[in-house]
């Protein structure tokens, strides 16, 4: 049941792998008995008015002028040309064909993302690995996409094998390693070996392992009592950090990891930001999938609470341990595995680029978006066998891609509250050219963007027939084929008149503009 307030939700849930209980009176599991692993929600989400998924692409009576102001004198944080990422189940790696130097469609999806980037082997199934020296592989069950978090997931092996795999996937895509070992169910000594090898392997192409996949949940979870709370992991993080590097000296680490407790992400900077070289959280903006308020509505609504609660972390946890970056090692759209006409729709490519740049403003030095096999958020869909495609989520990461990384310029929009779901975002290359992001998530109002003191812009456009299309994505002109391939086919260019070109954004697109 839930309390609807004004557009407040909150809803409470405690559950501990299948057992339902309810918090309160007012609460109760849904009638299909699905079940997740997560108990605590609450959601502040602001409706706006001039949303509905469905629109179609017909012109508005009105359109909206924005005027575009770039200001070089301020310029944002710098975006590391590794921001990028992707974030895989450690389950994955039970099957070692997946990461592996001749799984050559995977390696070209990865390289279309970027020339450097990050992959994060973690998820709920990392707290269920079982490391397997001896190599032996005897009834595995097939590797996992996202897990859904209904329950226990089945123990898989990884073996020397799959890590050596690992290595070679990642020499070929130029990408880098964030990789989780099982603090959840495993034991000090298996992860202190499973440390070594996988370091050994890695070398420098390792950033840095991290501990238990969010620990917040493991008193609710059952991989811990109820009772578990920070000190105890943190104990308990001490205890392995210093028998890993014991072994392992130089080894990094990154953490907590967390699902969403606020505290714990500030509180762990503070007790452990000399140790570690990445401070690292999740965020899913919505779920669970059979929540009706999880939709693209409120996907693309600007004021989601869970991310303001990101952000509030995020700034403590950096006053904290200034020196030391935060990454997003985990998010996608929807927990709970995803959800069909959300998470795999258009809808998905304009949040998630538009989040790439909110957190890169926000000083984040990177972001991995969760996924695997045919999971709805999956920002590649497939198997090996079977071949690999990219979903729509995959086009707003290819956007940021051609964008380039460089330094963030202010750009601010004035008359930005006449189209409160358009976002602006502007860079400065290394070659010094300008580029500006625009990103319109209305579903019913298109939108004109002057910009002045330019001789014309050169517009790439991202695009698909509605917000809610899972098939049509384009950007530049082109669609991505096998293996990541994809040439851009858009020679459209807007001319200025008095040094000031109006770049016109229908609703429900995004476009790369590049300033001459
Ligand atoms: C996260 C887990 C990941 C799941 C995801 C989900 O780390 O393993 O796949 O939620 O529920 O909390 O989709």
């Amino acid at each position: 049941m839930r309390k609807s307030n004004a557009g407040l939700r909150c809803r409470f849930r405690r559950i501990a792998h299948g057992t339902k209980q309810a918090l309160t009176k007012a609460t109760h599991v849904r009638s299909t008995g699905t079940v997740y692993r997560r108990d605590f929600l609450c959601l502040a989400i602001a409706a706006p008015a001039v949303m509905t998924a469905a629109a179609g692409r017909a012109q508005s009576a009105v359109t909206v002028s924005l005027r575009l102001t770039l200001n070089g004198e301020q310029p944002g944080p710098e975006i590391p040309a590794d921001f990028t990422g992707l974030s895989y189940e450690s389950a994955a790696l039970s099957d070692p064909s997946i990461f592996a130097p001749d799984n050559i469609e995977l390696i070209g999806f990865f390289r279309r993302l970027g020339k450097a980037g990050v992959l994060r082997i973690g998820g709920n199934t990392s707290d269920y690995s079982l490391w397997s020296p001896s190599g032996v592989l005897a009834n595995i069950p097939p590797p996992a996409g996202p897990d859904p978090g209904r329950r226990q997931p089945p123990r898989r092996p990884i073996t020397p094998l799959a890590i050596r795999n690992l290595r070679g996937f990642l020499a070929a895509t130029g990408w880098r390693l964030i990789y989780g070992l099982n603090l959840g169910t495993g034991t000090l000594g298996t992860a202190v070996d499973e440390a070594a090898y996988v370091a050994g392997e890695m070398g420098p192409k390792l950033v840095a392992f991290q501990l238990g996949n969010e620990p917040d949940l493991f008193n609710r979870n059952g991989l811990r009592k109820s009772d578990y709370n920070f000190a105890q992991y943190m104990s308990e993080w001490l205890r392995y950090a210093s028998a890993i590097r014991a072994r392992v000296p130089k080894a990094p680490f990154g953490g907590p990891d967390t699902a969403y407790t606020s505290n714990w992400l500030p509180e762990f900077a503070k007790h452990a930001g000399g140790e570690v070289q990445l401070l690292t959280r999740h965020f899913y903006a919505l779920g669970p999938p059979d929540d009706p308020s999880s939709s693209i509505e409120h996907l693309l609504a600007p004021h989601n609470a869970r991310f303001r609660g990101l952000l509030g972390g995020m700034r403590a946890a950096q006053q904290a341990a200034p020196d030391v970056p935060f990454r997003l090692t985990e998010t996608n759209s929807v927990y709970g595995g995803g959800k069909a006409g959300v998470s795999d729709t258009f809808a998905s490519a304009l949040w998630g680029i538009d989040l790439m740049y909110r957190m890169a403003w926000a000083g984040a030095a990177g972001i991995n978006f969760h996924g695997g096999r045919y999971g709805w958020y999956t920002p590649i869909a497939g198997i090996r066998t079977a071949g690999y495609a990219a979903r729509p989520l995959y086009y707003g990461m290819l956007m940021f891609a051609e964008a380039g990384t460089g330094q963030l310029v202010l750009a601010t929009l004035g008359n930005g509250a006449a189209a409160p779901l358009f976002s602006a975002y502007a860079l400065k290359n290394s070659d010094g050219s300008v580029k500006v992001v625009l990103i319109n998530k209305h579903a019913n109002l298109d939108v004109s963007v002057i910009v002045a003191a330019t001789n014309g812009a050169h517009v790439e456009r991202l695009l698909a027939p509605r917000l809610d299309d899972t098939r049509n994505s384009t950007f530049a002109g082109a669609r991505v084929g096998i293996a990541g391939a994809w040439l851009p086919n858009s020679a459209e260019f807007v001319h200025s008149h008095n040094r000031a070109a109006a770049i016109p954004l229908p609703r429900a697109s995004a476009a790369l503009v590049t300033l001459q």
